[in-house]
């Protein structure tokens, strides 16, 4: 997957020169406090609803003509924050999802991508996303934490995600404000909500914590709110339901 986000990179890269970039990301309207909102009033769980059309596990999962109603219909049915695929080999994203999304709600906007440079992070500001993806398997610890500060001086925040014991403790080494642990094996793209709500446990409070993949009912929302997770990332299961305001209202209630 890298393989092809790195050329995707470099095509876009082409076209925009980074001095240019770097201006539009100072130009963008600052970004908005992600962690605040998934935490609210500390009553429910959060939820990050992802704009996601397929996957490297599923294939197509939904014909999304227009990512930014699919938006407003989380955001209207309590999201706290939307999570935009912008991968576009695998995931068939882009960052024009990203600009339709952030255009349609006033919710926080997570760009979620395998962001394996600077690049990304200031694409992901200059099209005004709040909330940054770090996947601590794809980075070694000099680069994730090169994007770790960049994210922060960029007025955004990071999601950290882990998958393991051994990356929870590099994560934790950041002093990250959010870490996710995604129930997704990246090696057999199997989900396991047992590792995951087991590795919850060792976030320390004070961290905001949050359960990646895997939710198909509102049990998996128990789940990992038992486990420990401040809020939940959902994908394809509000794709591919009949009905994703109502999945909404369900998962978060
Ligand atoms: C959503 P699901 O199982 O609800 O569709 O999962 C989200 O967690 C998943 O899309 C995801 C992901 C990622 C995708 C988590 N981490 C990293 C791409 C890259």
């Amino acid at each position: 997957i890298i393989e092809g986000v790195r050329e995707d990179l470099e095509t876009r890269r082409a076209q925009l020169p980074r001095p240019a970039l770097e201006r539009l990301a100072a130009q963008t309207a600052p970004a908005r406090d992600a962690r605040a909102s998934l935490e609210g009033d500390g009553s429910t769980l959060g939820l990050i609803a992802e704009v996601k059309r397929r996957s490297p596990s599923k294939g197509d999962l939904a014909e999304i003509a227009d990512p930014a109603a699919l938006a407003r219909i989380y955001a209207g049915a309590g999201a706290s924050a939307i999570s935009v695929l912008t991968e576009q080999r695998r995931f068939g994203g882009s960052l024009a999802d990203l600009d339709a999304v952030r255009e349609s709600v006033d919710v926080p906007v997570l760009r979620k991508d395998f962001t394996v440079e600077d690049y990304q992070v200031l694409e992901a500001r200059a099209h005004g996303a709040d909330l940054v993806l770090l996947i601590v398997a794809a980075l070694d610890d000099a680069l994730l934490k090169d994007l770790h500060d960049l994210t922060r001086e960029l007025g955004m925040q990071a999601l950290v995600e882990t998958h393991t014991a051994a990356e929870l403790e590099r994560a934790l080494a950041l002093d990250p404000a959010i870490v996710g642990v995604n129930a997704r094996d990246l090696t057999t793209l199997d989900v396991h909500l047992d590792r995951a709500t087991a590795l919850l446990g060792d976030i320390p409070s004070g961290i905001l914590a949050i359960g990646e993949s895997a939710v198909a009912s509102v049990a998996d929302v128990e789940s990992y709110a038992r486990a420990g997770a401040d809020a939940v990332l959902v994908g394809e299961a509000l794709v591919t339901g009949p009905d994703p305001r109502r999945s909404v209202e369900e998962f978060r209630s």
